[in-house]
């Protein structure tokens, strides 16, 4: 291994897999999976049977409308309706023709990391539901939550949903919580998407389907170190993992090395050595309980405001005010 000291990066994206890829055990971060390619393969797995969340989300959304957007248009005065990792927006466009039905005055800002994803549901949007106020923006998370600050003309109400938010470990979810909590004002809100934890079986399942397509979605993030940064990865060379903790209601995923190698990424200029059966840990998907919700919201001086579940009682979204 050729560990050189290399302190500028161009990108996030050299910067991370450089860390990630020198580091034992390895990892790399879930949010490079998501260029044109990994939104299709987002967009196969959101139709799978097995996966069961976005189904769940949608029903949610069906079943409660108006008490959910109630709270969004409480007082009657104009709000932002702002959305972290909006993807295709397909669960919020319920939302989004009820309000523009009832003539509720608000802006739709979504949020995401793929500047494709914001360019096609700007697009469908636009033929979809030509009355609704559109501004979309790319970026982080954590990049985002400076620009909140300045949406401070109107309420705002932020979504962010998918429980994008397991992707994150307890810690950061209650760091980036608190951030959010600082960007929001007094009638502010924060509308938001858990997946709960289940039959372990169910959940194994959903992040392990037999057609193959998390395997390729995962593998994503090798497929674009290949094409952006010159590597040399050989897909077959790699299983993906996955792995549930029913105690702790945490999913991983891996990359497990099939066979003893040694990768070549030119931008990088770095030969990376596998042995066999190496792992490399690519994405956290956490499950939670009410208690530890309840935790997660005190811990970052949330209110729970009220919470919403499906039939099954699969997955819940919960309205979290300031005080
Ligand atoms: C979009 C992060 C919510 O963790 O369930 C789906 C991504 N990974 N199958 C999730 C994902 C594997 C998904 N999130």
């Amino acid at each position: 291994m050729t560990l050189q000291k290399k302190t500028t990066w161009d990108s996030v994206f050299k910067k991370e897999v450089f860390e990630g890829l020198n580091s034992y055990p390895k990892y790399l971060s879930s949010k490079f999976i998501y260029d044109k390619k990994g939104d299709e393969l987002f967009q196969d797995i959101m139709a799978m049977p097995e996966y069961y969340l976005t189904d769940s989300e949608y029903e949610i959304f069906d079943s409660y409308t108006v008490a959910i957007t109630n709270h969004f248009k409480a007082n009657s005065e104009a709000f932002d309706l702002i959305e972290l990792g909006a993807g295709d927006g397909k669960k919020t466009k319920i939302l989004l023709k009820y309000l523009t039905e009832k003539n509720i005055d608000f802006c739709y800002k979504p949020i995401d990391i793929s500047q494709n994803a914001i360019d096609d549901l700007t697009k469908t949007l636009k033929t979809e539901l030509p009355k609704v106020n559109v501004e979309a923006e790319k970026g982080e998370y954590f990049e985002v939550l400076e620009r909140l600050k300045t949406f401070d003309k109107r309420k705002k109400v932020i979504m962010f949903l998918g429980s994008n938010i397991g992707n994150l470990l307890h810690s950061r979810a209650i760091q980036f919580l608190s951030k959010l909590r600082e960007a929001m004002s007094q009638d502010d809100l924060l509308f938001i998407g858990f997946d709960k934890k289940k039959n372990p079986q169910t959940i194994l399942n959903a992040y392990n389907d037999p057609s193959g397509i998390t395997a390729a979605f995962n593998k994503n993030l090798l497929t674009r170190i290949n094409s952006e940064l010159g590597g040399d990865f050989d897909l077959e060379k790699f299983i993906h993992w996955e792995l549930y903790n029913p105690e702790t209601g945490t999913a991983k995923s891996f990359l497990v090395a099939n066979k003893a190698q040694s990768v070549h990424i030119s931008a990088l200029d770095i030969t990376i050595d596998f042995s066999q059966w190496e792992t490399i840990h690519t994405e956290i998907s956490q499950k939670y309980d009410d208690k530890t919700i309840s935790w997660l919201a005190k811990e970052s001086k949330l209110t729970i405001a009220d919470s919403f579940s499906g039939k099954k009682n699969y997955y819940k979204n919960y309205i979290f005010k300031c005080s």
